[in-house]
């Protein structure tokens, strides 16, 4: 089953990075938790995706600021973290049992070489109830200043999922699930979609950062600020704003 999904995941990553990287295969999940970090983008641009075990997994992931600044992935529980990546000279790290890190951006091997910037963080989570936060503002190295957007994918059963700074998609999928999206950075949109079951989503920062919400099937709670938008109205049963 999980290596249906894996695939299915896979298959996503790609078609959104519509990258030609070479994706490493997951290592067996003998163990409570495996953590696999895959490099997929648009040249030169990467992604890199961290993706947790069956169970209930409690991971966050923290984007740090500066050009210096890096990708932190903790997984406190895991039994054990494992580096996959298409990147000779990978740029990120093993830093102990439970924690790798990433740096923001990293000079390949091509000649002449480029300088790759990650553009997307992604943790996705399988079965069990899952607890997955982000935080963080760090920005894409450059002139652009365009945020990395950090993805949190919940799938099945009740996972909570929260995201503060930078720019955020929470996807609870199915399962009653709780989005929370604290301050990000204004101009840039945030997005909370609960999935199928009865989900829990609060989007009020208080700030200029607006957030767009999609309920889905089931009976959803949203609490948000006046400007956040509701992508299907209709599916959101009861919506209050402070
Ligand atoms: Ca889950
Ligand atoms: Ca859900
Ligand atoms: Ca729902």
């Amino acid at each position: 089953m999980k290596t249906v999904r894996l695939l299915v995941g896979i298959a996503a990553l790609i078609s959104v990075f519509a990258g030609t990287a070479v994706v490493g295969v997951a290592p067996a999940s003998g163990v409570r938790t495996y953590l696999t970090v895959i490099y997929g983008n648009s040249y030169p641009e990467l992604g890199i995706t961290y993706f947790t075990s069956e169970g209930a997994d409690v991971v966050s992931v923290e984007v740090e600021s500066g050009d210096n600044g890096r990708i932190i992935f903790r997984d406190p529980n895991a039994a054990a973290m494992s580096l996959i990546d298409d990147q000779p000279g990978t740029a990120c790290t093993l830093d102990d049992a439970v924690t790798i890190s990433c740096a923001k951006s990293v000079v390949d091997g091509n000649n002449p070489p480029s300088l790759r910037r990650v553009h997307n963080v992604s943790v996705v989570s399988w079965g069990g109830d899952d607890v997955i936060a982000s935080a963080g503002f760090g920005m894409v190295m450059g002139s652009t200043y365009t945020p990395i957007t950090v993805t949190l994918s919940g799938w099945e059963d009740a996972d909570t999922l929260t995201a503060t700074g930078g720019r955020s998609r929470l996807i609870g999928g199915t399962g009653d699930d709780r989005l929370v999206s604290g301050p990000g950075t204004p101009n840039f949109r945030d997005s909370l979609d609960g999935g199928e079951g009865n989900d829990t989503i609060d989007s009020v920062t208080g700030s200029p950062d607006l957030d767009g919400v999609y309920c889905r099937t089931g009976t959803d709670h949203v609490v948000k600020d006046t400007g956040d938008i509701l992508y299907d109205t209709a599916s959101c049963e009861s919506v209050t704003t402070p």
